[in-house]
């Protein structure tokens, strides 16, 4: 479990007197009871218990912070939301709760449509100002690592302008920021009823742009009866091939498309929602090490009754992430805490498979697992500290956030209690 830092390295921190949930699978939460974090230039340098802090941690030089005998875990990653978006749709929800479905709402201009008319009538600057709320509600909670999709600007000036949005967020605020090309998430009105030449448009144009740009770390689409077919899908996939871009996929939500099995084939980092996912689906996902994000919210707001085959995925030692899903329509959370519970009590997940879905196995959803979702000696020194009494406590409240600070790249960067370390 420790790390192994050379005698060289010069230790910036060091913090102690904390009880380490690691993730390093192995043992429940990779848990450390008395342990100690060692930290240069924003890198987790040493991970391991207090007693065996080597002497490069010890030197005056390095500062020592003490958690207090806080519970520290790595910095939680949501991996799939769809933060940046202009307006409002709590009008539809009221339509729904008066018996309107969601599939009707998409099909009568409502739903996505909306939401793209408003993004697109947004300015760059408004949509920023729009969508920082949102991301600060959940960086509150303990996000260091955050992927950000396009998709409800679905032209090439529209969806270039969310995902320079998402960029500069990144920029502005301590959240490491991923960005998804979901050009492919709905058909815009000057393209009604002709969605193969929508794809060759954002084939041919939009995404070689976006690429070049440098504004796209991977590509979804919108795989189902109210988005894209399979073959449709397929076409996105070789286009961000050919780009050079990894793939993701919104499969399986509201029905069998056999998405899942597809976005295995072009070895997907994931495939996301999966309330309709088939055996062949998982088996397919299994082979390829593509994760599974599930997303509790959605399926909560929709009154979904189609549980994800978890257990299935379980046996097949599918990487299982958690996401927020943060958009107007299916799922308007800024919580992943929330979700932790949700994916408990919705999805009959434990605690701590939850909180290796928004930490270890998020990041790999994002193609990031060198980098972050563990505490270990190599990656970056994003972490939290919270005031809970086990790992499990994340999961367990309901509406409650015991976050009590975050440190990212090694810094403090949020203390949201007023308690001195
Ligand atoms: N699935 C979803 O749950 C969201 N997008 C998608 O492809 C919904 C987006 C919205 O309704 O605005
Ligand atoms: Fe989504």
């Amino acid at each position: 479990m420790s790390g192994s830092a050379p005698a060289s390295t010069h230790w910036d921190t060091v913090w102690t007197h904390a009880r380490l949930a690691t993730m390093v699978p192995g043992t429940p939460y990779g848990a450390i009871d008395d342990g100690a974090l060692g930290i240069a230039a924003g890198r987790i340098v040493w991970v391991g218990p207090r007693a065996t802090l080597p002497a490069a941690g010890k030197r005056p030089s390095v500062t020592l912070h003490d958690a207090g005998g806080r519970w520290i875990t790595p910095g939680l990653v949501d991996c799939h939301t769809h933060l940046v978006y202009a307006g409002n749709r709590a009008h539809e929800f009221e339509q729904r709760c008066n018996g309107v479905s969601y599939e009707e709402i998409a099909r009568t201009g409502g739903g996505i449509a909306s939401t793209v008319a408003a993004t697109r009538a947004a300015a760059e600057d408004a949509l920023l100002a729009q969508s920082v709320p949102r991301l600060e509600a959940l960086l509150r909670e303990g996000v260091t690592t955050v992927e950000i999709k396009s998709g409800y600007g679905l032209d090439a000036a529209n969806e270039a302008k969310m995902l320079r949005v998402a960029r500069r967020l990144g920029r502005d605020l301590p959240v490491t920021v991923r960005t998804t090309f979901l050009g492919a998430h709905a058909l815009p009105p000057e393209f009604s009823a002709r969605p193969d030449d929508y794809i060759d448009f954002l084939c041919e144009t939009v995404l070689p742009a976006i690429v070049a740009a440098g504004l796209a770390d991977a590509v979804d689409a919108f795989c189902e009866t109210i988005g894209f077919t399979p073959a449709q899908t397929e076409r996105m996939f070789r286009a961000a091939r050919v780009a050079g871009v990894p793939v993701k996929l919104h499969a399986e939500q509201l029905s069998d498309q056999e998405g899942a099995a597809l976005a295995a084939k072009f070895g997907a980092l994931s495939a996301d929602h999966l309330e309709h996912l088939s055996p062949a689906g998982i088996a397919a996902m299994a082979r390829s090490g593509t994760v599974a994000v599930l997303l509790p919210g959605a399926f909560y707001f929709l009154r979904d009754t189609k549980v994800p085959p978890v257990e299935a995925l379980r046996r097949a030692a599918v990487p299982i992430a958690i996401a927020t899903d943060c958009n107007p329509g299916t799922s308007p959370t800024t919580s992943l805490l929330l979700m932790l519970n949700m994916a408990c009590t919705l999805f009959r997940m434990t605690p701590a498979e939850a909180l290796a879905g928004v930490t270890r196995n998020a990041a790999r959803a994002l193609g990031l697992q060198d980098r972050c979702g563990m505490l270990q000696s190599g990656m970056d020194a994003d972490f939290v500290l919270w005031d809970i009494d086990s790992p499990g406590d994340l999961a367990y409240r309901i509406g409650y956030n015991p976050c009590h600070a975050v440190v990212r790249h090694g810094s403090t960067v949020t203390r949201t209690r007023s308690v001195i370390l």
